[in-house]
């Protein structure tokens, strides 16, 4: 196997691109991938303040430091969910590379900051831990990034994640998901930019370029994912991609570019109409915002007078 720019020994190949690649052109590889990215959807301009959601696993950590390779002014935000050693051990490597990086980390502690973890959210809902832990990371990514005036927030999603939930979004063909799914999400009254510009590289591409950059992150996955769907739909991907490298991102971009501009209107019509959370002044459809809610729910907030809807677990 030999590298497709130098001839010299490949350490990698990636068959979606039908290359393989040595260590210093993957590392390049990949910096090419994510200013596509970042270009070709006007992502981030230069001099903006931008603001990663680092998790402490392989995608977010490649994210950041990519970002600040490439010139960005990017901090991190890491977000402690309460889940036992997974999150000790995630925090860990996440200080640890903010160190390395040389750049600043804003931290928040669900259970010190709001009065509860991911596994008591889970068990107050009934629901799957992961829609409570979506719905929490996306409200405080939000308020941290505006709090502290960010410009945009970039989160590590990578081209198996947006399958994957493009996948679950058409088997459902629920279209106002679909016409907010984007590598870029606009600002918004109460909301800033979110940017995915991992979305033009695999996650075997973002481990390898963590091993290859010396990057230590948080291995395991996370021990409240079983049972998420997005595992399944990216097993059936795999398969596919298997078979035929290439489709998953054919999937992927053939949307991007030619599906989702035709479910927009869908996306538009539940972002209006939104007024202030009464408790936290986050934009909602109704008095109280969705957080707000889950808090009340899990008995970290009391309830606001009148206040007796359920916990929606509403996504933007
Ligand atoms: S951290 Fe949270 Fe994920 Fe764990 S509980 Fe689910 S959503 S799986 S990215
Ligand atoms: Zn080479
Ligand atoms: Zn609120």
């Amino acid at each position: 196997m030999k590298c497709r720019v130098c001839k010299g020994p490949a350490v990698i190949d990636v068959r979606r691109h039908n290359a393989a690649f040595c260590r210093d052109h993957f590392v390049h590889h990949c910096d090419e991938q994510v200013r596509r990215a970042i270009h070709s959807h006007k992502m981030l301009e230069p001099g903006e303040r931008v603001l990663v959601a680092v998790s402490g696993g392989k995608d977010s950590l490649a994210l950041w430091e990519i970002l600040v390779r490439l010139g960005y002014e990017a901090d991190g935000l890491y977000l402690g969910l309460g889940i036992g050693d997974y999150s000790d051990v995630s925090g860990r490597h996440t200080r640890a590379f903010a160190e390395q990086l040389g750049r600043r980390l804003l931290e928040v502690d669900l259970a010190a900051d709001y009065g509860y973890g991911i596994p008591e959210a889970a068990e107050a809902t009934r629901r799957s831990p992961c829609g409570s832990c979506g719905l929490s990371k996306r409200h405080l990514f939000n308020s941290a990034a505006i709090e502290h005036g960010y410009d945009v927030v970039a989160t590590g999603h990578n081209l198996d994640d947006e399958a994957a939930v493009l996948l679950g979004n058409v088997l459902r063909w629920d279209t106002g998901y679909l016409g907010r799914q984007h590598p870029v999400l606009p600002a918004a009254p109460g909301f800033v930019r979110k940017v995915k510009p991992l979305v033009r590289l695999g996650e075997r591409e973002t481990a390898a370029y963590c091993v290859l950059r010396g990057i230590d992150y948080q291995v395991e996955e996370c021990p409240m994912a079983a049972g998420n769907r997005h595992l399944g739909y990216k097993e059936v991907l795999n398969a596919l991609e298997d078979r035929s490298p290439g489709s998953k991102a054919a999937f992927l971009f053939g949307f991007i570019e030619r599906g989702h501009e035709r479910f927009a209107g869908d996306a538009e019509i539940e972002r209006d109409d939104l007024g202030e959370c009464t408790v936290c002044g986050a934009p909602t459809p109704g008095d109280v915002c969705a957080f707000c809610r889950l808090r009340v729910q899990v008995g970290a907030l009391e309830a606001p007078p009148g206040d007796s809807v359920p916990v929606r677990l509403e996504v933007r």
